[in-house]
């Protein structure tokens, strides 16, 4: 008999395809995200789960699936999984790194050349039937190209963003929690700075840490305070990095000029105060959203799933077995 495995949201065919081929596969094509009780019980009988961020892993889920043995994240960020509680109850867990990289520092781009050029604000203005023609001083932004782009954490996603700048002419500071090695630098051009230089000196602001305890509110009240007046905040890593409460007061307040971002604390119930400003981009989570990257990401779950129940290391193990 196949082993059982659910797969949690809707995915390409292909993959249910391939995964057909090893287990007895149910999959929410419906795609109506599962609360914790719905996903128990859906899990209780089930080997093994192709998750996404939306689905959570924890001692109460685990202790209530009994034959789980391992749970594979549709995504690079894995904070919807305790790592330490799968360990403890055998269960592999896997991600997707790398496969999303660049389509993921493209859309970084994207929310640094909208936000720093004002586009949402500016076709807002346009759609709204307000515009009665050109004038010298509409919409004045910020110059990209030569401005100093900041980033905190030069991991995958952000050498990738890094290396885009390189067109721009722009000068890069980063920092992280260890520096780099000069091979890395070298090849983004980007210079090792403490936190307070980077978010002093820095034009554009770019976030690509993990969540964790570490770096939840990573950036709030003082850190937007040390920014410069004129510089704009991007947050394509996680929610929680940064603290929405604080980062609605500085929008409102000018301490910064502008924002982009992708994610959310409490997504997808983000706080309704960054809908009242003008001066946001606001995108639902989408920056590894091309159809390629998707099917990437979700094949290379599936892979993982397959290894990881037919006794094999899976490619994206996370913890130790
Ligand atoms: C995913 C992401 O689309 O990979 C990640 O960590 O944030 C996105 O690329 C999202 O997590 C869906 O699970």
């Amino acid at each position: 008999m196949k082993p059982k495995v659910m797969v949690t949201r809707e995915v390409f065919d292909e993959v249910l395809d391939y995964l057909s081929q090893y287990f007895e596969v149910t999959s929410n094509q419906s795609d109506i995200p599962m609360d914790a009780e719905t996903l128990g019980i859906k899990l209780s009988d089930k080997q093994g789960a192709m998750i996404t961020i939306s689905d959570r892993i924890d001692v109460a889920l685990l202790s209530r699936c009994p034959n789980l043995k391992a749970v594979c994240n549709i995504a690079v960020g894995y904070n919807n999984i305790d790592l330490e509680a799968c360990t403890k109850a055998k269960v592999i867990a896997t991600n997707t790194p790398g496969v999303l990289d660049d389509t993921t520092g493209d859309f970084t781009w994207t929310l640094i050349l909208a936000t720093a050029r004002r586009l949402t604000e500016a076709e807002t203005y346009l759609r709204a039937g307000q515009w009665d023609g050109w004038k010298l001083k509409q919409f004045l932004g910020l110059d990209v190209h030569h401005a100093t782009l900041g980033i905190f954490g030069l991991g995958r996603i952000g050498q990738v963003v890094a290396r885009r700048a390189i067109g721009f002419e722009m000068k890069v500071i980063y920092h992280d929690i260890r520096r780099m090695p000069p091979d890395i630098e070298e090849s983004c051009r980007a210079r090792f700075v403490s936190k307070e230089e980077l978010l002093s000196q820095a034009d554009i602001v770019t976030l690509h840490v993990p969540y964790s305890p570490e770096t939840h509110h990573l950036i709030g009240k003082a850190e937007l305070k040390q920014m410069k007046p004129t510089a704009i905040l991007i947050n394509a890593s996680r929610g929680g990095v940064v603290d929405d409460e604080a980062l609605i007061e500085a929008l409102r307040s000018g301490t910064i000029a502008g924002a982009g971002l992708d994610v959310y604390e409490n997504e997808p119930k983000f706080n309704p105060g960054f809908l009242k400003l003008r001066n946001v981009v606001l995108a639902p989570h989408i920056a590894s959203s091309s159809r390629a990257t998707r099917y990437k990401m979700a094949m290379l779950a599936a892979q993982n799933l397959v290894a990881s129940l037919t006794g094999k290391i899976p490619p994206n193990l996370l913890n130790p077995f």
